[in-house]
């Protein structure tokens, strides 16, 4: 199949199907629900809930054109040795990492409020990773897992923009691989931290990778003919 062009910022993004991810990144209960860790710290989820209906149809679309799909939950052991205690001690100390909330114990792996949302669950076949680091390279082996692949794009969507995408992102680029990310499928409970993430990103010459509005994505998938 030959690559597929989308319009993104600052130029033309350019990848294979056959060697490109879509990449979901923590859309967890926990950071999206009222109840989790994202609320805990004192944010306004609803921010982040409204991009679930464009990231569905991203999804949707990547799944019926055949692409693989990779989720990433940041989540800790039960008996948190991969939580650091500067990670654990910052933030809201009536609520930290590990301690009890309304659904189960803060990020911690199986915990109800740990989950990816229902909207974006993932299926048979997709890649899931439990990452302790705001990246998701970090401590997860998953560089090896997309090299076997032979990976060498990105797409990128998923909260917070500021943290745990772009953290990501930089990860990424370090390794080599060529970013995109999807401008109205990330949130961040700070819009201005969004708005500056985006410029530093694609600033430069795309010197971390590009941005893109998901319509661009949709239409090009529907153009080649690999996604309706
Ligand atoms: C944060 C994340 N914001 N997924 N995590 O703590 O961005």
């Amino acid at each position: 199949m030959s690559p597929i062009t989308l319009h993104a910022n600052p130029f033309a993004y350019r990848f294979a199907l056959a060697h490109t991810a879509l990449v979901i990144i923590d859309m967890q209960r926990d950071f999206i629900e009222p109840g989790g860790f994202g609320e805990t710290l004192g944010n306004n989820v609803s921010l982040l809930e409204a991009i679930v209906p464009a990231c569905q149809a991203v999804l949707a679309a990547w799944r019926a054109a055949g692409g693989l799909v990779l989720h990433t939950r940041e989540s800790h052991r039960p008996d948190l040795s991969d939580c650091p205690p500067a990670k654990r001690l910052r933030g809201n100390p009536q609520l930290r990492i590990g301690d009890a909330g309304p659904m189960g114990r803060i990020l911690v792996a199986g915990e109800p409020g740990n989950q990816i949302i229902p909207a974006l669950a993932p299926v048979a076949g997709e890649i899931v990773v439990d990452k302790p680091g705001k990246g998701m390279f970090y401590a997860t082996g998953l560089h090896e897992t997309l090299q076997a692949r032979g990976i060498t794009h990105l797409v990128f969507m998923g909260v917070t923009t500021e943290v745990c995408v772009q953290t990501s992102m930089r990860e990424a680029n370090d390794r080599g691989y060529d970013s995109l990310l999807l401008e109205d499928c990330t949130e961040s409970y700070f819009p201005h931290f969004k708005a500056a993430a985006l410029e530093m990103l694609r600033a430069q010459g795309a010197i971390v990778g590009w941005t893109a509005p998901s319509a661009a994505l949709l239409s090009a998938l529907a153009d080649a003919g690999v996604a309706a």
